[in-house]
C-alpha cells in the first residue's frame, strides 16, 4: 500500500517538475536559441539564475566541465556547451532533419550561425565602441549567404521541409541583429520572410511577448 502510494506520489512528482534546468546568468546571451525552441516545443523548464557575486566565488565555476554556463540539465543528463543543448533537443524531438544527410546539414548551418554568433559576441564584449559601426557595414556579406539558402529551400526552413534546431538559433542571432541594426535585413527579403514566420508562431510569440523573455538582457554588458 505504501509502496503504491509512494509509486504514485514519485508519478505525479515527476509530472510536476520541468524536465528541463537551466542554470546561467541573467541574460539571453547563449540561452537565447535555447529558450525560444523549449517554448516552440512546448516544453516547460525551470531556471536557476546565478548572479556575478556568486559566480566570481568560484565554486560553482569548479563544478563546470569547462569551467563556464550555461549548464542545462535534463533528468540525469548533465550538459555544458550551448549548441549541444541545441543538438540534444533537436535528437530527442524531431528537430534534426529526416535522415543523416538532413543532419550534416543541419550541423553545417548551426555551425555557419555560430561563427555568425561568436563575431557578434566579440564585437559586442570587446569593441562595442571602436567596432559597431565596421561590423554593421560587414554585416550583408554573411546575412547574404543565409539568405540565398533560404531563398533556395522554398519550405521557409534551412534543411528539408521542417523546423530543425538550426532554424532557431538563426532566428535568435537574426533578432538580436535587428536590435544592433534595424535596417539590417531590409535587402533581403527571405530573412524577413523567415523572421516574420518564427515570430508569428503562437508558441514563440507568447514567449517573446513574456516578462521572462523581455526583462532578461541580450548580453551581460548591457550592450546590444
Ligand atoms: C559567458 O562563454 O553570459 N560562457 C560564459 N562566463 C563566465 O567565468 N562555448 C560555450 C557555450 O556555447 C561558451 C560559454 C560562455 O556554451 S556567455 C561564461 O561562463 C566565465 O567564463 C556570455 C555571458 N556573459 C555574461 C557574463 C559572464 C561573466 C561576465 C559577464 C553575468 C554577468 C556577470 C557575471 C555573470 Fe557575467
Amino acid at each position: 500500500m505504501l509502496g503504491n502510494m509512494q509509486a504514485a506520489l514519485k508519478h505525479s512528482f515527476s509530472q510536476a517538475v520541468p524536465p528541463y534546468t537551466i542554470t546561467y546568468f541573467a541574460v539571453r546571451g547563449r540561452c537565447g536559441a535555447l529558450r525560444i525552441m523549449l517554448s516552440d516545443l512546448g516544453q516547460e523548464w525551470k531556471e536557476v539564475v546565478v548572479n556575478f557575486d556568486e559566480w566570481m566565488k568560484g565554486d560553482l565555476k569548479k563544478t563546470c566541465v569547462f569551467g563556464q554556463l550555461p549548464k542545462l540539465q535534463d533528468g540525469d543528463l548533465v550538459l555544458y556547451q550551448s549548441n549541444t543543448f541545441l543538438r540534444h533537443l533537436g535528437r530527442k524531438h524531431g528537430a534534426y532533419g529526416k535522415n543523416d544527410n538532413e543532419a550534416a546539414l543541419i550541423d553545417m548551418f548551426n555551425d555557419g550561425v555560430e561563427d555568425l554568433r561568436t563575431k557578434y559576441v566579440k564585437m559586442i564584449y570587446q569593441e562595442y565602441d571602436t567596432g559597431k559601426e565596421a561590423y554593421i557595414n560587414g554585416l550583408p556579406d554573411h546575412l547574404s549567404k543565409f539568405e540565398a539558402v533560404l531563398e533556395k529551400n522554398k519550405s521557409g526552413f534551412l534543411v528539408g521541409d521542417s523546423m530543425s534546431f538550426a532554424d532557431y538559433s538563426l532566428f535568435e542571432v537574426l533578432l538580436n541583429h535587428q536590435v544592433l541594426s534595424p535596417t539590417c535585413l531590409d535587402a533581403f527579403p527571405a530573412l524577413k520572410g523567415f523572421v516574420s514566420r518564427m515570430s508569428s508562431r503562437p508558441k514563440i510569440k507568447a514567449y517573446l511577448d513574456s516578462d521572462a523573455y523581455k526583462s532578461l538582457p541580450i548580453n551581460g554588458n548591457g550592450k546590444q
